[in-house]
């Protein structure tokens, strides 16, 4: 994949974005967003297809890939450019034998023996999750820090996006730990201006490069 596109990456969460998530991409993506995942945990599968065909009609025009949090079945069904999957949804190899060669691959990692094992799949991008705690999502594993950043970064065939925490404060550091790039949930979707919040976050993903 380009991995331009793993520098600006936004996590979608329709609760943080109040019943507004489609004005927000669109506002983020021309901020300068450089991919999105549909993310979604409490929905029918119609309404993940539903908003998928919609993200990915929105998305097309700018040139940004769409990815599918978890579902494989998603992915195919909206014709998403890839799917971003956990250590418990569907195994890398299987996805992509279902998804073909030209499709996005993400893989979560949460330890370094995640990192360790996702170096044997072919994956097109790791997640490091989390960098930091974060109210978002509770659910995770320990966190990596920075200085484990910099180790799962270092350790890892693929390029590496960070998640977890990340937000207009500490976003230079974790470039700086060589990850190609940033993703987001709070700091674009609970912005008064997701426009802006984009827009600086890339300055500040393009200025550590
Ligand atoms: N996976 C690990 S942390 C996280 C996900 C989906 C949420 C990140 O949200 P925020 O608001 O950018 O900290
Ligand atoms: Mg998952």
């Amino acid at each position: 994949m380009n991995t331009d596109k793993l520098r600006l990456y936004l996590v979608t969460d329709d609760t943080l974005a109040g019943g507004r998530l489609f004005e927000k991409v669109t506002a983020a993506v021309k901020g300068g967003v450089s991919m999105v995942q549909l993310r979604e945990k409490n929905c029918t599968t119609a309404e993940f297809v539903s908003k998928g065909l919609r993200l990915k009609e929105l998305l097309t025009p700018y040139g940004v890939p769409l990815i599918i949090n978890d579902r494989v079945d998603v992915a195919l069904a909206v014709g998403a450019d890839g799917v971003h999957i956990g250590q418990s949804d569907m195994p890398c190899k299987i996805a992509r034998k279902l998804l073909g060669p030209d499709k996005i691959i993400g893989l979560s990692v949460e330890s370094m023996e995640d990192v360790r094992s996702a170096n044997l799949e072919d994956a097109d991008y790791i997640g490091i999750s989390p960098v930091f705690a974060t109210p978002t999502k509770t659910d995770t594993a320990a966190p990596f820090g920075l200085a484990g950043l910099a180790r799962a970064v270092e350790e890892s065939v693929h390029p590496a996006v960070a998640i977890g925490g990340i937000n207009l404060s500490n976003a230079g550091e974790i470039m700086a730990c060589g990850a190609a790039g940033i993703a987001v949930v709070s700091a674009i979707l609970c912005s008064p201006d997701p426009f802006a919040a984009a827009n600086k976050l890339l300055e500040i993903t393009g200025n550590d490069k």
